[in-house]
């Protein structure tokens, strides 16, 4: 006589055939207490040079060196040297998460954790997580993210949108200028050396980045991300990464009370969801007049940015954004239950409506590389 139970197993609801599995974002159902969020630990690094070749080292890494406060406050030009000393990187070409795996192939070895850790382990960019932590408020630009589990992993890595690219590619030449201006506040808050000064007079390169690898957790969700951090504090009260690490933001100059709480409402709520990810303690913002010159800045720390908005009806709320994430990447875990790196599920969300899924396999959305998977199978 056949037993039952296989007979009585049931498929997981969001499998059912002809059904589209959904994921709501209305705030509302994600509020409740704070989830775990293990404090980020850092693994390692890795550079990208003026060429965008990579390197396993901290060589892009550069010192914050804010300007001496005696009286007057600052005057950075931040049209200085564009476009002639602006070298910005090619943003047709897709890296997806390229140089991240090719730091976790030359350090799986190395991984702490345990054996097995990586198996169980979301691996994507920071930037990535900041997108689902603001899913629940974010009124205007959507977003797609492919999903493939191999060897257990599940691998994230954004898709650009058909609205994104169109934009990209009809940017408006002020809007260039902007992108510019928040890498030459870099240049004028940054030291190549500890102990130097800035020096504002070379090129702005947007190809060189230094990124920090992380290990975290989310819930039951372990995760390694890499994220671009600007500039280390060698004055920092702890020298031990990434508490050590601070993030540079420019923004326009506020003068009244409406134009500050929406700075608050929307500005602040992606400042404090990447900084805090990564597990960064401050963000110094630079806040440039309408003749692109910054003249003050202010220093926000992380962990009191949710103070500005808690009193807020239309603010935003920390454990919502986490809440919500955590729950996108156990819909995730569930839904790509194939392990198959030429297979990929496709998370697209659009403001107002819920995370719809759809199957691809290899090419255009397939996004492990073949150097990566033929290493990782050997
Ligand atoms: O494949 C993709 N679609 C993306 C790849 C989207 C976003 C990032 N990346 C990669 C790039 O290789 C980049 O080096 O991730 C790296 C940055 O990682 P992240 O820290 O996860 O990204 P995010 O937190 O969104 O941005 C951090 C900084 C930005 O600074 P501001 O202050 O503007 O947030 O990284 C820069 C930018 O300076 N940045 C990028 N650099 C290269 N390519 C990109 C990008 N697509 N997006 C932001
Ligand atoms: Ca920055």
């Amino acid at each position: 006589k056949r037993g039952p139970e296989k007979l009585e197993v049931a498929e997981p609801p969001n499998r059912l055939p002809g059904l589209a599995p959904l994921l709501p974002t209305d705030p509302a159902l994600y509020s409740g207490p704070f989830p775990f969020y293990r404090r980020p630990s850092e693994l390692g690094c890795f550079s990208l040079d003026e060429q965008r070749q990579y390197h396993g080292d901290a060589r892009a890494l550069r010192y914050y060196s804010p300007p001496p406060t005696n009286g007057q406050g600052p005057n950075f030009d931040l049209g200085d040297g564009y476009p002639d000393r602006y070298q910005p990187r090619d943003e047709a070409i897709q890296e997806r998460l390229d140089h991240l795996l090719r730091w976790l192939l030359e350090h799986r070895g190395q991984l702490e954790g345990g054996p097995g850790w990586l198996a169980g382990a979301i691996v994507t960019w920071r930037g990535h997580l900041t997108k689902l932590l603001t899913t629940p408020y974010e009124r205007q630009e959507g977003w797609q993210l492919a999903a493939t589990r191999f060897q257990g992993t599940l691998y994230l890595s954004e898709v650009e949108t058909p609205a994104a690219r169109a934009q990209r590619l009809s940017r408006p030449p002020f809007l260039r200028e902007f992108m510019y201006m928040g890498y030459k506040f870099e240049q004028y808050m940054c030291a190549d050396k500890p102990g130097s000064s800035p020096d504002p007079s070379g090129e702005v390169n947007t190809n060189v980045a230094f990124c920090s690898v992380l290990r975290s957790r989310l819930g039951n969700h372990p995760l390694l991300f890499s994220g671009e951090v600007d500039c280390i504090d060698p004055k920092a009260p702890s020298p031990q990464p990434p508490t050590c690490y601070v993030e540079l933001k420019t923004s326009k100059e506020m003068h009244s009370a409406g134009q500050w709480r929406s700075f608050y409402r929307h500005k602040l709520l992606k400042w404090w969801a990447q900084s805090f990810l990564l597990g960064v303690p401050n963000v110094v913002a630079g806040f440039r007049n309408p003749e692109g010159f910054v003249c003050s800045l202010k220093t926000f720390p992380t962990m009191r940015m949710f103070e500005y908005v808690r009193n807020d009806h239309d603010g935003w709320n920390p454990s919502v954004c986490m809440n919500f994430c955590a729950a996108f990447l156990s819909f995730a875990q569930n839904t790509v239950v194939q392990d198959d790196p030429r297979l990929v599920h496709l998370f697209s969300w659009e403001p107002g409506g819920p995370v719809t899924v759809s199957e691809h396999r290899d090419a255009p959305h397939a996004f492990l590389p073949m150097w990566y998977v033929e290493a990782m199978t050997q």
